[in-house]
């Protein structure tokens, strides 16, 4: 028997809505809805549009439970970190986007309390200036903090307007850095340090457990004809994409390549040792209990901020044609550091890429095609140093790279990575997030046959996604 789920995903660039039919020996995604998702800047920072994304997200799931009505149940995953404040029911102010350089003062005021060992040891969470915490300590020094009940990260958000039911997914909630890496739960003795209201904080919930059942008044705005659950899923994009890797054996690394790219391995135990904390390595909560040991690397980001510099003249770039030029470039590009901080924000990619060639004795690239390859290049680069640095922490045998997600199109940028890494790549799928969120609520809702570890859903994957194999040049 076949059934069907609805999988929300939201990326930082734009969200879908997918309806996932799951049987026996069915796994089969059909995209229901795509919109943009355009941040917007006003005089105090940068936001999300969180407003227009909701309002999208019910249009979708309004056409998605037209096209099927018997849909079992509703899955939300989008990009961590960032959060509503709630009071009475009330959103209290727009959700900043985490590339908002409000958190400076939050990253001082944080580590005055408690330094970045001492953190790492309670959380295992890599160094990222807008991790929530950070975002958390920069409100309360705004004295926004006070009036808020609670604190919603955005898939918990749109689940909770959904259905009324405030909860934090526990794979998300890892990423806030209030979480303990060693027990999953809210860490109380941290969170009472930094000072900020336990309160504030909702009951964590598993992947794979119900949130709740939809609102009359939404269930009728969705024409739904019964109250539908809402499933926790992987609501962290990145922990629904690495459930979609589909590995066959264990000796696997992972990039999950998006506007960022996520970089690791997956381990059973945590690593927290000092090593670990100077390479920035994270401990991210994996579904069914799995630590996502990884690193941000910047992504696609890169180039598509990099387009965007381009075409504010007016012009138009057409994306495939840059790359083909990217591909025959033969003359040296610069390879440069694709995880300085001074690319995280929006601006002139290619002026910034210039300027840290410069400052650092290398001739900057001139042409667009040399930018893309440079930029690529680079990113390759960083993948390999990050895959070999995690292997070595971990102690984890690596054998073959899974890229997934929309950098797997990318076959110049998963060819130089299998040559720089040394290493074959398995590029596919490409809708890792929202294959993982499906398959997460088929399983809850009993959908998959046979073996149901995670394992078994990755097999799933590799039988119904075969992936693009890429084989390093020989050196
Ligand atoms: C990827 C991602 C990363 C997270 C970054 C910011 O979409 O979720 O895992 O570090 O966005 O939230």
């Amino acid at each position: 028997m076949t059934a069907a789920v609805a999988a929300v995903d939201l990326g930082a660039t734009s969200g879908r809505v997918m309806l996932g039919y799951v049987g026996h020996d069915e796994l089969r995604l059909v995209p229901v809805a795509r919109f943009p998702n355009n941040p917007v800047r006003v005089l105090d920072g940068l936001h999300w549009n969180i407003l227009e994304l909701y309002r999208n997200v019910v249009v979708g799931l309004g056409s998605a439970l037209r096209e099927e009505p018997d849909v079992r149940s509703i899955g939300i995953d989008s990009w961590a970190v960032d959060y509503a404040l709630i009071r009475d029911g009330r959103m209290l102010g727009n959700p900043y986007h985490y590339r908002d350089d409000r958190t400076a003062a939050g990253v001082d005021a944080t580590h005055t309390i408690v330094g970045p060992a001492d953190l790492y040891a309670a959380n295992g969470l890599q160094f990222l200036p807008f991790n929530t915490l950070y975002q958390l300590a920069a409100e309360q020094l705004a004295g926004s903090l006070g009036a808020a009940q609670s604190m919603l990260l955005i898939p918990d958000l749109i689940g909770y307007w959904l259905t009324g039911a405030q909860r934090a997914e526990q794979t998300n909630a890892s990423t806030t850095g209030l979480l303990n890496v060693h027990t999953g739960g809210w860490d109380e003795e941290l969170i009472r340090r930094l000072g900020l209201p336990r309160g504030i904080f909702p009951e964590i919930v598993a992947p794979g457990s119900t949130v709740g059942t939809l609102v009359p008044a939404v269930a009728a705005e969705l024409g739904a004809s019964r109250a539908l659950p809402v499933s926790a899923v992987g609501s962290h994009d990145t922990a629904s994409a690495v459930v979609a890797v589909p590995a066959t054996g264990p000796d696997f690394a992972y990039i999950s390549s998006g506007t960022w790219s996520l970089v690791g391995v997956e381990l059973e135990h945590p690593v927290v040792s000092e090593d670990s904390r100077a390479a920035n390595f994270t401990n991210e909560g994996g579904v069914d209990g799995r630590i996502r040991y990884l690193q941000n690397v910047s992504g696609l980001w890169l180039l598509s901020e990099s387009v965007r510099s381009w075409e504010r003249g007016g012009e138009q770039i057409d994306l495939p044609t840059l790359l083909h030029a990217a591909a025959t470039v033969d003359a040296p590009v610069p390879v440069f550091d694709a995880a300085d901080a001074r690319f995280v924000a929006p601006g002139d990619m290619p002026a910034r890429i210039a300027a840290w060639c410069t400052e650092h004795g290398l001739v900057a690239p001139q042409s667009r095609a040399e930018f893309v390859r440079s930029i690529l290049e680079s990113l390759a680069d960083a993948y390999a140093r990050s895959i070999e640095t995690a292997a070595a922490l971990s102690g984890k045998q690596v054998s073959v790279i899974h890229v997934v997600g929309g950098g797997s199109q990318n076959a110049l940028l998963c060819q130089l990575t299998a040559d720089r890494t040394g290493l074959p790549v398995l590029a596919g799928p490409v809708e890792a997030t929202a294959v993982g969120n499906v398959l997460v609520q088929a399983r809850a809702q009993g959908l998959i046959a046979g073996d149901t570890s995670l394992e078994g859903l990755r097999a799933i994957v590799a039988k119904t996604f075969s992936p693009v194999r890429y084989e390093p040049a020989v050196r």
